[in-house]
């Protein structure tokens, strides 16, 4: 068995249930896009709303203009697809210079009490491979990850083509 690195064949979380998924997550660990945007301490919250679909707030360090360092805060609704790990993110911020965009959120893995391995690929390349996309370690914890979900967490970055194109997300009490 080859790894292919094709998106289309990515697998992601089975039975997927968005309600243990609402809550508070720590990023812990991001793979950057291009025209990196969240910098660090990057937080997500994560809403079920009365109706039933997913919203989300964020908020995290960003430098804006070249050089203005601010926290950001940023909304999020998610649109569900025919897979329930598998949804398209509008976001915007709350203010008009922030990022906006229409982005997949796939829900990778997650035992939904500890951590959560979260991918989206913004361009397919000509092969079948993520030309550009991003990726978040999310943790329950803004300590990090335990040491029993590394190993986990590990295999998930190798399954998704980007061993070694993670950074450490700071929290430094910034935003
Ligand atoms: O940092 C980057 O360059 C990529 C991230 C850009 C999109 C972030 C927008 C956040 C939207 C509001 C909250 C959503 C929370 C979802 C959790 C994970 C994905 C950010």
């Amino acid at each position: 068995w080859a790894q292919d690195c094709q998106v289309a064949n990515i697998n992601v979380m089975q039975n997927f249930d968005k309600t243990r998924y609402a809550g508070t997550w720590y990023a812990v660990g991001k793979k950057d896009p291009e025209g990196l945007f969240l910098l660090d301490n990057v937080v997500a919250q994560i809403n079920i709303e009365e109706d039933g679909k997913m919203t989300a707030t964020a908020q995290g360090r960003v430098i804006i203009l070249n050089n203005w360092e601010m926290c950001a805060h940023m909304f999020a609704t998610f649109e569900e697809t025919a897979d329930p790990a598998k949804f398209k993110m509008k976001y915007w911020g709350a203010a008009s210079y922030l990022q906006t965009g229409n982005d997949d959120h796939w829900v990778i893995d997650t035992d939904y009490d500890n951590y959560a391995v979260h991918y989206s690929c913004r361009l397919v390349d000509a092969d079948g491979t993520c030309l550009d996309g991003y990726s978040f370690i999310f943790s329950r914890h803004s300590t990090g990850l335990r040491p029993e979900d590394q190993p986990v967490v590990l295999q998930k970055k190798t399954d998704l083509c980007l061993l070694g194109k993670y950074r450490r997300v700071a929290h430094t009490g910034f935003c």
